[in-house]
């Protein structure tokens, strides 16, 4: 009773309440969004693969509830496209072999081949902006920002940071596939480059290879300066 009465009428839905809730730290723990994107032509859409391997049941890799946010993030593009936003994806795109598959010394069994049904963005999610991929050459790495070179341990950047310093953005929202990897990591690199960035929990799944996984994830972005927005459990 007491957490519904804070729900209904708790400072959440009064103007100017956002703020507030963030610095008493406990919106956290809300059902809802404690805050939604006012995008912009300064803001971005970043999408993180969203690609049949993780987000499709039949996916290799197939992330639970994957399928269930495609539509969400579908409206959400919408959203952020018609108030000028910038919007742009991500896609994991793995040579047949490579140090990041199981068969080949990794962790994971294969997925996102390039060029294959599985390395394709989900048919119902809506694209309207560039893709940039990673890994095509077997880089390793899970940032939509940066690729480590699996032999000389390099890191090079992908298109990602080009294109959104090109439209002068500085705020980033991120969501997608998979929480506590490459959303995960694409968050705390964005913050690292300097750009205000936000993750819409409830536009992301996690693949928790162990149990609470999601929540480490969570509170590593958390501690990097990632608002996150929305349910995080
Ligand atoms: C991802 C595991 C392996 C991701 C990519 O997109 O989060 N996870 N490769
Ligand atoms: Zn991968």
């Amino acid at each position: 009773m007491r957490r519904l009465r804070r729900l209904r009428f708790g400072v959440e839905w009064r103007p100017g309440a956002h703020a507030r809730g963030l610095e008493s730290g406990r919106a956290h723990d809300l059902r809802y969004p404690r805050s939604v994107p006012t995008y912009d032509p300064r803001t971005a859409l970043v999408i993180i693969d969203v690609q049949n391997d993780f987000a499709d049941p039949a996916g290799s890799l197939s992330v639970k509830g994957g399928a269930a946010i495609v539509p969400r993030l579908t409206a959400e593009a919408w959203t952020a496209i018609r108030s000028g936003a910038f919007v742009a994806y991500t896609q994991d795109w793995h040579p047949p072999s490579t140090p990041h598959f199981q068969k080949d010394g990794g962790i994971w069994p294969v997925h996102c081949v390039a060029d294959t049904w599985g390395a394709e963005l989900h048919p119902d999610l809506i694209v309207d902006g560039p893709i940039v991929r990673k890994g095509a050459n077997g880089e390793d790495g899970y940032s939509g920002f940066t690729m480590r070179d699996p032999t000389t341990g390099e890191t090079k950047p992908t298109e990602l940071e080009g294109l959104v310093r090109e439209g002068n953005i500085t705020h980033l929202f991120v969501c997608g596939l998979a929480t506590d990897y490459c959303v995960n990591a694409t968050a705390i690199d964005a913050r690292r480059l300097g750009f205000e960035t936000s993750v819409l929990a409830h536009l992301c799944m996690p693949v928790n290879l162990r149990a609470g996984d999601d929540k480490r994830a969570i509170e590593q972005m958390q501690s990097a300066g990632v608002d996150v927005v929305g349910p995080t459990t």
